[in-house]
């Protein structure tokens, strides 16, 4: 369906029209649904928007695995509401999405089908209890760092379906760093558990924010759409100079023997992740890759009687009320 309305947008195409499309961008107006707007903006729009949603609710699969074995009622709850909140974020995504004329059962089948992604980072595994307060620490310290910017965004029901999402993330954030904060105080064991979790996600951590500015392929046009407020090696580098000072608190170590204080720069200079493990990982070879999108495809399928329910009883009310008119 979308796909018909984005090859009639981009035939409709003319210079004076573009023009006037970029000023607004420039002069900080918002661009709504029913406004005129170029094929590969909308397309644009709905690849990052797709995406970012996609990766809300495949997010929530390492973490939930994790609640039922959650040491105290306390951390059970706190993590099975950062769980929850993951999936309503899918969901303001994927209304977001839907104002761009692509359809949500459009949007699962190219999540099914490979042909969209969501984050790297949730091709990992979560293997002891210590990589909660590091997926709240640094998955969510990143996406903050990612999402703040994205809540200035020129396409409306994005930007606004931002705020709340923030709002969210920065509880998950803090959820996640009170957790290490706790463990640090504990045994040995349990440091050494928090390192190790450090260890295995600080570089996985980092692709998040995509590869570097010379390879990035979107970002160049997405900038000047005004989609993405910051470029992916801008954010690393902000993500890893508030993180250092937050590990340090910590008592943690990050994995880097190059990370150090760079007086000229202002900031730390630290090593490039492995790019490619990265491409790796977004082509679908990922430790967890299969497992991840065999779990969605499962979730998907095992709701097909509520959604033919729902469409069923839709049907009836509809045909209720036309003969109650009639
Ligand atoms: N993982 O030209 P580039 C969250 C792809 S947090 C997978 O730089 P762009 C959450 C990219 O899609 C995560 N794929 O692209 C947190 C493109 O491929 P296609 C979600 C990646 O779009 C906690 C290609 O590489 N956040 O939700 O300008 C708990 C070239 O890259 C990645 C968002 O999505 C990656 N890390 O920039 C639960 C934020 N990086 O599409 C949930 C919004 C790059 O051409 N998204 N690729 O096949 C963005 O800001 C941008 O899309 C990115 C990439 C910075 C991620």
């Amino acid at each position: 369906m979308y796909a018909q309305l984005v090859k009639s947008e981009a035939s409709a195409e003319d210079p004076i029209r573009l023009a006037e499309f970029q000023a607004r961008i420039d002069r900080g107006e918002k661009i709504e649904p029913k406004d005129w707007m170029p094929a590969g903006y909308r397309k644009t729009l709905i690849r990052q928007i797709g995406q970012h949603a996609h990766s809300e609710i495949v997010g929530q699969l390492p973490e939930g695995n994790w609640i039922t074995r959650a040491p105290t009622l306390e951390r059970k709850a706190n993590l099975l509401a950062k769980v929850q909140d993951e999936a309503g974020h899918g969901l303001y995504l994927y209304c977001a999405a839907e104002t761009l004329g692509v359809s949500r059962d459009e949007l699962f089948e190219m999540l099914h089908n490979g042909k969209m992604k969501y984050s790297s980072i949730f091709n990992y595994p979560t293997l002891t209890w210590a990589d909660m307060g590091a997926v709240g620490w640094l998955v969510d310290g990143a996406a903050i760092m990612n999402q703040v910017p994205l809540q200035r965004t020129s396409y409306g029901p994005y930007a606004r379906a931002m705020v709340r999402i923030c709002k969210e993330e920065s509880f998950h954030q803090r959820q996640g760093y009170h957790l290490l904060l706790h463990m640090m105080k504990g045994s040995e064991a349990q440091q050494r558990m928090c390192q190790d979790a450090l260890n295995r996600m600080w570089f996985p951590a980092l692709m998040m924010f995509g590869p570097s500015d010379k390879d990035s392929v979107h970002s160049a046009q997405s900038m000047a759409w005004k989609i993405k407020m910051n470029t992916n090696d801008e954010l690393r580098q902000k993500f890893v100079d508030e993180t250092v000072r937050q590990a340090e608190f910590l008592g943690l170590q990050i994995p880097d023997d190059a990370l150090r204080w760079n007086e000229s720069t202002g900031h730390y200079d630290f090593s490039e992740p492995d790019w490619d493990e990265f491409h790796d990982v977004i082509s679908g070879n990922g430790p967890c890759n299969h497992e991840r999108l065999e779990a969605r495809k499962s979730a998907w399928n095992d709701g097909a009687w509520v959604r033919e329910a729902r469409m069923a009883h839709a049907m009836k009310n509809s045909e209720r009320r036309l003969a109650a008119a009639e």
